[in-house]
């Protein structure tokens, strides 16, 4: 029976299989949470999670959504055959996959020409990226081929590795963390062919370049260099591989190897890669260089003389730089120490303290590497660029959009950047809100069905306290960052206090009683975010937001003859009279291009969950699914889905699988399908509380009456569930 049946493995295939005399349902939980009998207890939430992980059953729905258990272990669920598996199948009638959601998407990209977009959420290390990997893989091996997409589907998945290498590192928490967020279109033609791509980045934690936490790394690239480039390379970039821990902005972790990681295969994976996107060698030899500069910015050491002025102590590194990077060393080296301020049309060259000089030699290596990650995104993206504008247009081409972005993030010590990631994660938890609450609301409305409204939590509260202008936390940030004067972290918390001091999400140390709340530091200000509370430290909020770069260092960087850089430094920056925006409203605003873009699509969602700290497979620690089941709110989201219908299926689909139940509609049903429907229910003995009928679908309130029509089904068939037929799957 369906779910009284066990899933295993025949052929290399999850099936259900009946096994008469003994509840699978113990033993492997129920395959939709809609299905728990108890669905309002977390506890039975995670017990079920939690059985099926055990049985490497790491998929499991809540209706349309797919959460995801990592297995942290290679699954034999994703070969070819898998995928051929789950083409043209409804998500209830074979084992959940990440292979079913995406050819549902798929599906109603080909049929109902509509966008679909796949939201991908999680704490870091909970799967996402490899979801994000699994989904692709799928579009670019089952979708049709037009005359010459094979290269774009190369290109799209060579964009990957290429991304990482620059984009992620190993932290604590994942040996592959991507440092960035991602949000990718796949375009389609009219036959379904993927025949593009567009990729938005956001946020790339630049502050990783210069430093790292310990056990944790700087970007794989570096590392990947050292390790493989070759030796004739490696000498014309004047790095030394024998000994990586010369460089200073690759030790802070203390950490150069990684078990889990062959730089020496990601090596050789990206440089194929670069060919596969359509980087010549030059442009690879350019990009090289970029990253060698880094590294010997890094060595660049200062010391102080006799008068206390600031100079070089090392002369090799800035020697290096500007031959890799075609820039005067002289004036690289006097734009390190000395800034230049233009006031009143008047320029003023000023000496740097020795730590000014090492917090603009920083500046100067993050601007460099984030710059340059921003013009990789762009090759990437001429690489991917669909080029015939004509077919395009007439063709009218359907996208399916997939975000990777950062989850919500609790550290010990917070800051500016964990700021950002959980107001990003503030901003898609309404997303998420609007479109699953809206889009119930719609479908219900236009099928002409009824429908009681459930009570959440309306995070919109949380978002304005970020965002609001004049008054949220960032334009409170911004006013400190342009006031001159005594404009400093601490000013920047004094503001908040004074102005947010008293909003339900908003606390600091001072309680309103004049008395001190401990679990706040003196230079923290706590969020009470959806998912729970995080305190930020203020230091460096400033910095981090002003996010600039001496003008005399950009001068020189706009002279540079390296042609990625003189693509990253353009002169009208220096003529520009405008402040450039801040990083935090920088953010701001792509986020809300984001919505735009994500609302104007069909979602579907993909939750992932992190079963231990430990990168382990087969340990569930619960206390930690716990957390991640609260905050990406599954339970609210499986109560919204009880409170309406647990089920929807078109009448077309509904009778075509249950037609055999009935000898009126077995089988073939000539008449109207909403009366085909109809009259199998009736024989079924749906009660009137247990379904209605819509305009195209039925809508069948409790999962329990499915079940027990699958079960009927099931009785039917002798031994093996349910297979489907060749003749239901095609699109
Ligand atoms: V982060 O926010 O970028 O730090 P992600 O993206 O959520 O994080 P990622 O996809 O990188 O996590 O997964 C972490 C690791 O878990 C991978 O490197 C794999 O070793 C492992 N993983 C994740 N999903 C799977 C899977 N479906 N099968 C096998 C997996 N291993
Ligand atoms: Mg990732």
């Amino acid at each position: 029976m369906r779910y009284l049946g066990r899933e295993v493995e025949v052929e290399g295939i999850v099936r259900l299989v009946m096994e008469s005399g003994l509840s699978a349902r113990d033993r492997v939980g129920v395959q939709d949470f809609l299905l728990l009998d108890n669905y309002t207890s977390e506890a039975a939430f995670i017990e079920n999670l939690r059985r099926r992980y055990k049985e490497n059953l790491i998929y499991t729905y809540i209706g349309s959504v797919l959460v995801s258990v990592n297995p942290y272990r290679e699954l034999e669920i994703y070969s070819k055959q898998h995928m051929e598996r789950y083409r043209g199948v409804n998500f209830y009638e074979i084992s959940p996959h990440i292979y079913a959601l995406a050819d549902n998407s798929y599906r109603a990209v080909r049929t109902e020409r509509k966008d679909q977009c796949i939201l991908i959420s999680g704490e870091s290390g909970a799967g996402k990226t490899e979801a994000s990997k699994k989904v692709l893989q799928y579009y670019t091996t089952m979708c049709p081929t037009r005359n010459n997409t094979q290269s774009i589907r190369e290109r799209l998945l060579q964009s990957t590795p290429v991304l990482e290498a620059f984009g992620n590192a190993k932290t604590l928490r994942n040996d592959n963390s991507s440092r960035f967020g991602k949000y990718m279109d796949v375009q389609f033609d009219y036959k379904g062919a993927p025949i593009g791509g567009h990729i938005l980045n956001y946020l790339l934690e630049k502050s990783r370049v210069v430093h790292q936490n310990h056990g944790e790394r700087n970007f794989h690239i570096f590392y990947q260099l050292l390790e493989s480039g070759d030796g004739a390379l490696l000498k014309r970039l004047g790095l030394d591989r024998t000994n990586p821990q010369q460089y200073h902005y690759l030790v802070k972790g203390n950490c150069p190897r990684v078990s889990s990681i062959s730089d020496k295969n990601s090596w050789k994976v990206v440089s194929k890669a670069f060919t596969v996107i359509g980087f010549n060698e030059e442009e690879v030899e350019e990009l090289l260089k970029v990253v060698a500069s880094v590294l010997h910015l890094g060595n660049t050491q200062f010391g102080e003389d006799e008068y206390g002025e600031t100079h070089l102590t090392t002369e090799m590194p800035i020697k290096y730089v500007s031959e890799l990077l075609g820039v005067e060393g002289s004036y690289l080296s006097e734009a390190l120490t000395h800034k230049k301020i233009v006031a009143k049309g008047e320029e003023m060259i000023g000496p740097l303290s020795l730590e000014q000089a090492v917090s603009a030699r920083d500046a100067l290596a993050k601007a460099i590497y984030g710059r340059t990650f921003t013009w990789l995104v762009q090759k990437i993206n001429q690489s991917l660029a669909f080029q015939d504008e004509v077919y395009y247009t007439s063709k009218c081409s359907s996208v399916i959009g997939l975000l990777d972005i950062y989850g919500f993030e609790v550290f010990q010590n917070n800051s500016f950047e964990q700021f950002c990631i959980n107001y990003c994660n503030e901003k898609l938890q309404q997303l998420f809100i609007e479109l699953t609450l809206k889009s119930e609301q719609e479908e219900y409305e236009a099928e002409g069905i009824g429908w009681e409204t459930v009570e959440y939590f309306n995070n919109k509260i949380i978002c304005d306290l970020v965002e609001e202008k004049f008054k949220g936390i960032i334009a409170i940030l911004d006013e400190e960052c342009l006031r001159p004067g005594d404009a400093c972290d601490l000013t920047f918390l004094e503001k908040l206090e004074d102005r947010l001091g008293g909003h339900a999400h908003f606390v600091t140390h001072k309680l309103a009683n004049g008395k001190i709340r401990k679990a706040v530091g003196r230079e923290e200000f706590r969020l009470l975010h959806y998912a729970g509370e995080v305190n930020y430290n203020i230091n460096g909020f400033l910095d981090k937001n002003n996010d600039l770069l001496y003008r005399n260092l950009k001068e020189v960087m706009c002279q540079s003859s390296n042609q990625i850089m003189k693509e990253c430094f353009q002169t009208d920056e220096l003529t520009d009279q405008r402040r450039p925006e801040t990083a935090a409203t920088q953010f701001k605003l792509s986020l809300a291009k984001l919505m735009d873009i994500l609302m104007s699509k069909q979602p579907s969602y993909i939750r992932c969950i992190k079963p231990n700290d430990a990168k382990q497979p087969g340990r569930f620690e619960e206390v930690l699914v716990r957390h991640q089941v609260k905050y990406l709110g599954l339970m609210e989201n499986l109560r919204v889905r009880r409170a309406g219908f647990a089920y929807r299926r078109s009448f077309e689909a509904f009778l075509q699988r249950y037609k055999p139940l009935c000898p009126d509609t077995w089988p073939n049903w000539q008449g109207k399908l909403s009366d085909g429907v109809s009259t199998l229910v009736k024989h079924l003995d749906y009660k009137a509380e247990e379904y209605k009928l819509g305009r195209s679908k039925i809508f069948i309130r409790f999962p329990k009456t499915l079940f027990l029509t699958e079960d009927a089904l099931e009785l039917k068939k002798p031994t093996i569930a349910i297979i489907l037929q060749k003749n239901w799957r095609g699109y």
